[in-house]
């Protein structure tokens, strides 16, 4: 079937590298076989310019199935009474969420990228920096999200839109705290929770639903689906021939006319089957004793790695993730990525909070638990990566050393097989 040797095997590489490693990089995941077969389909081969019922091109009929099935899951799955499921990935969703609510100029704010923010949410040489003006909010020193100094650079600066979210924060985030700061200076609060939408559909982590303006999170994280997002808020869509205004209640219209005709053109309709089915994947109950297990893991893998002498940020997590201070252990956040790549466990280098050294070889590391949850990892099993972990971060430089960790590691994996592998 697959002519292209050079192509497939590289892609059989891949999933042995999947397979026979640790994959702790916080934002992937093993999606299903249901997902990923409905990413493999002619699906993929059908425009649909436009929205179910209303689209540019004939023969939408299924399509247009799909999408409501995907637009349905959505709204129970978070209780809202609108979804746009057609965003390509996370930074799409997030421009359109600034080009409905915001002029190119307006000041908007965010928190800073090396500080656990996302790039989306301001940073200067991304679009929501240069498009836009936009002001950053970083941690306190202990790294947590400090809200006194984000409500006096609201009062400061007054954006019109506040993109609240984080792509490396291992604490909670209290939406109702950003409410009252968003309020006081009549700002647009929107959430991004691409990292923590699976525990929030796990009662996991508080829901910025019904709390904030407008809620998006990409489907592939936590939420365990193929790549893409969805852009839910509350409100229904008004007439498409009239422009609405800028209100709360137009939300749903203005994310619609964002995504098209604002930036995109034809939705990826084998990616939406995809997220259809890992939406259905996400109503069944096993999905919330997975996002609380996720949760377990990481509140067990941080302690044992503590107990270890590293150094977390803000001393521990009560989410999916932790970010590792190295500075003790005196070496740089790339050197352990690729220590521990050797090793067969995979992470990435990250920024620490007031991080000295420079993005492209920080002080730290972020690493979470997903992805190992998937595979049926509980805390018994924290305790073995811990450990693996601390070998790796203490011979840095013996090669043969990680490689004898990564042996260790492939044997371990072959009890914990991936999605529809066992
Ligand atoms: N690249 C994602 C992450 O790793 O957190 C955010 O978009």
């Amino acid at each position: 079937m697959n002519n292209d040797d050079a192509v497939q095997k590289l892609t059989q590489l891949e999933v042995i590298r999947q397979r026979e490693g640790l994959e702790m990089i916080p934002s992937e995941n093993h999606t299903s076989p249901a997902v990923l077969q409905m990413l493999g389909t002619r699906l993929t081969d059908k425009y649909s310019e436009g929205y179910p019922g209303h689209r540019y091109y004939g023969g939408c009929e299924y399509v247009d199935q799909i999408e409501n099935i995907a637009i349905e899951r959505a709204k129970e799955l978070f209780g809202v009474s609108h979804a746009n499921v057609q965003a390509y990935s996370g930074s799409p969703a997030n421009q359109a969420i600034y080009y409905a609510l915001v002029n190119p100029g307006d000041k908007v704010m965010g928190m800073s990228l090396y500080y656990g923010g996302h790039m989306t949410h301001g940073l200067k040489v991304n679009f929501s920096g240069t498009i836009y003006d936009s002001v950053q909010y970083t941690t306190d020193k202990n790294g947590f999200m400090d809200y006194d100094a984000i409500a006096a650079l609201a009062k400061q600066e007054k954006p019109k839109l506040i993109m609240a979210g984080t792509t490396a924060y291992p604490r909670q985030i209290d939406w109702k705290k950003l409410r009252v700061i968003a309020d006081d200076i009549g700002a647009f609060l929107a959430a991004d929770i691409s990292h923590i939408s699976g525990l929030v559909v796990a009662g996991a982590h508080p829901s910025p639903i019904g709390v904030v303006d407008v809620t998006m999170t990409t489907t592939h994280k936590t939420l365990r689906g193929p790549r893409g997002a969805l852009i839910l808020s509350n409100g229904n869509p008004s007439n498409p021939l009239v422009k609405p205004e800028r209100t709360v209640a137009n939300i749903p219209s203005l994310i619609d006319r964002a995504i098209i005709p604002g930036l995109q053109g034809g939705p990826h309709n084998h990616q939406t089957a995809a997220i259809a089915v890992a939406l259905g994947e996400a109503l069944k109950p096993e999905f919330k004793v997975y996002g609380q297990q996720i949760v377990a893991n990481a509140k067990k893998l941080s302690e044992e790695l503590m107990n270890r002498g590293f150094n977390l940020v803000t001393g521990g997590t009560d989410n999916h993730l932790m970010v590792i201070d190295l500075t003790n252990k005196n070496i740089s956040g790339k050197q352990a990525e690729v220590a521990l790549g050797l090793a067969g466990i995979t992470v990435n280098k990250n920024t620490v909070p007031f991080d000295t050294r420079s993005p492209f070889d920080p002080s730290g590391i972020r690493l979470g638990t997903p992805a190992l949850t998937t595979r049926g990892m509980k805390e018994s099993e924290m305790i073995q990566v811990a450990e693996w972990i601390e070998l790796a971060i203490n011979n840095v430089a013996n090669d043969s050393k990680l490689k004898s960790i990564h042996d260790q590691v492939r044997e371990f994996t072959k009890s914990y097989p991936l999605p529809g592998e066992n």
